[in-house]
């Protein structure tokens, strides 16, 4: 059995070899490794005697040879592979044992060169990972010193086993497009705008890398982040869903803002999740105004009416295109941003004098609202990120449980559903009062779901609304009874909310007592 061994990080190597040899692995290595290992009076052969060139060009050219990757490549189970590797006297390896040049710690360091990045671009090493890494069948490549010890273990206990192999495999392929992660991020964010470095430069970097780098496709960068001392800069997918936010084109109006793009996106997922015409009017990433009507117009009037406070300033998205009338009617308050799917010739017109309010026409995607959702949702954390599959949860009429005396009538169901849908929009905790196709009150982003329900109803107070005869959502379940007395007392005549809770019951009996309908839905909405 032969192994061959080129690490960078050599840490580790001299007791990893010292086994291999013990169990009669033949040790084949380059310049500066096969120096360690024999100064420790290891016997080991290098590598340019395996391939019968010396390192060369600087040790740019050392392993990138037949003499390596035939060994590494060749099927021991082909016999065209193994008569081949016989007739060119090459030996096969089994064991490829390789770090690399330290691409990542060197451009981390102050005052790295142009030069010194690039010299620290290894290619022979990710060359023979790849080679070992995809002839795991009979290779084992060991990529990082954590494994070392449990290859051992199994050597001496006989073999590497085939699913050791794999795995060390698939982690080897994980190292290298980490790798070439690192490297092409380095080098797009590489600031060209005053011609190419000098090698001995040291390269000003951009803060948001200029380029793709495979999933991510820059669209700008953005004059400030969340605040103004903050930079940012705007990516899409490679490949964008039909009908998402990047797909839009704007028409008029100042550039996007951060803030601006993050309030378009909550208000156009939310305003497209319906099948009816409607408008979404959000502020700081929530819905303070949502609602459905006969026509665009119809529908901003009543979106308009839940908070007209909070709505001054706001991003308001249609779900259809927006005509000359519903225009004239939006034109009247301070709007940052204004979607719809297309705006008539009347629609511009009316929007030209206002230069700076920012119009984006965005298609709805063709196969209806579920094609054009993102499949995973992905929150950065300190040093991490979380991943999630995206609350993409379509309640139908049969999820539904109407757990009290009462029954909902068609219409309070009807606003229910309206409620419900909305609440999935709207940060937890959250509370939204709804008639008649339209919010009435919206509590959002509060640590109690009992100021939420507060918030909501001094919201309707504040639009001078009445939630008597209401219909209320909760994006989770009512942990006591207080929770479902606050919205009653404050006027609503029936509840969706998921249910769940230990103390279901005491709620059930509450809203029995209280005369009130509701449903559970028996799933949660929280979005935080
Ligand atoms: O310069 S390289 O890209 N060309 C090569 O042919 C090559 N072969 C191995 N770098 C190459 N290596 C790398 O050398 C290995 O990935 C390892 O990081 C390093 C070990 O060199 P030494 O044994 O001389 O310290």
């Amino acid at each position: 059995m032969k192994a061959l061994l080129s690490v960078s990080d050599k840490t580790g190597v001299l007791e990893l070899a010292r086994e291999l040899n013990a169990l009669g692995v033949q040790l084949i290595s380059t310049g500066g490794t096969a120096k360690l290992l024999a100064d420790n009076g290891l016997p080991v052969t290098e590598v340019a005697e395996v391939t019968g060139f010396p390192e060369m060009l600087d040790g740019r050219v050392k392993t990138l040879h037949p003499m390596v990757h035939g060994g590494l490549l060749a099927r021991r189970d082909f016999p065209e592979h193994m008569a081949a590797l016989q007739q060119h006297g090459i030996g096969t390896i089994d064991i490829l044992v390789v770090n690399l040049y330290p691409f990542e710690s060197t451009v981390a360091k102050p005052g790295c060169t142009l030069a010194d990045a690039i010299e620290n671009i290894d290619i022979g090493g990710p060359a023979m990972v790849r080679s070992a890494a995809k002839n795991w069948k009979d290779v084992a490549v060991l990529t990082d010193a954590d494994q070392y010890a449990e290859v051992v273990a199994e050597l001496k206990a006989g073999a590497i086993s085939s699913q050791t192999r794999f795995k060390l495999s698939v982690a080897a392929f994980n190292r290298i497009s980490q790798y070439d992660a690192a490297i092409s991020n380095y080098l797009s964010s590489v600031d060209l705008s005053a011609g190419v470095p000098d090698d001995e430069a040291q390269p000003q970097r951009l803060a948001f890398p200029g380029q793709s780098n495979a999933n991510y496709v820059k669209l700008q960068d953005l004059r400030y982040g969340e605040n103004p001392h903050q930079s940012a800069a705007y990516y899409r997918d490679a490949n964008p869903l039909p009908g998402s936010l990047v797909t839009g084109v704007q028409l008029q109006g100042k550039e996007l803002s951060y803030n601006n793009i993050a309030d378009a996106d909550a208000a156009w997922e939310c305003v497209k999740s319906f099948d009816v015409p409607a408008c979404v009017i959000v502020k700081h990433a929530n819905p303070c105004g949502v609602a459905v009507g006969q026509d665009s117009h119809e529908a901003y009037s009543k979106a308009f009416q839940t908070d007209p406070t909070s709505a001054f300033g706001g991003i308001i998205a249609f779900n259809r295109p927006l005509d000359g009338k519903a225009a004239q009617e939006v034109v009247k308050q301070f709007v940052e941003v204004l979607i719809a799917t297309d705006f008539t010739p009347e629609a511009l017109a009316i929007f030209k004098p206002k230069a700076n309010v920012r119009l984006m026409k965005i298609e709805l995607p063709a196969g209806g609202a579920e094609q054009g959702r993102n499949a995973v949702d992905i929150k950065r954390i300190g040093s991490g990120l979380l991943l999630q599959s995206a609350d993409n949860h379509d309640m139908t009429l049969a999820d539904l449980k109407v757990v009290t005396v009462k029954q909902p009538t068609p219409q309070q169901m009807e606003d229910l559903l309206f409620a419900w849908k909305v609440a999935k929009y709207v940060k937890s905790n959250a509370i939204v009062f709804c008639k008649d196709g339209m919010t009435m009150g919206v509590g959002a982003g509060q640590m109690s779901r009992l100021d939420s329900a507060r918030i909501a109803s001094i919201k309707a107070e504040h639009a001078k609304l009445t939630l008597q005869g209401t219909a209320v959502a909760s994006d989770a379940f009512f942990p006591f009874r207080d929770g479902l007395d606050v919205v009653v007392d404050a006027g609503a005549s029936c509840v969706i909310q998921p249910g769940g809770s230990m103390r279901d019951q005491e709620v059930i009996d509450a809203a029995n007592e209280r005369g009130v309908a509701m449903v559970f839905t028996g799933v949660r909405h929280f979005r935080h």
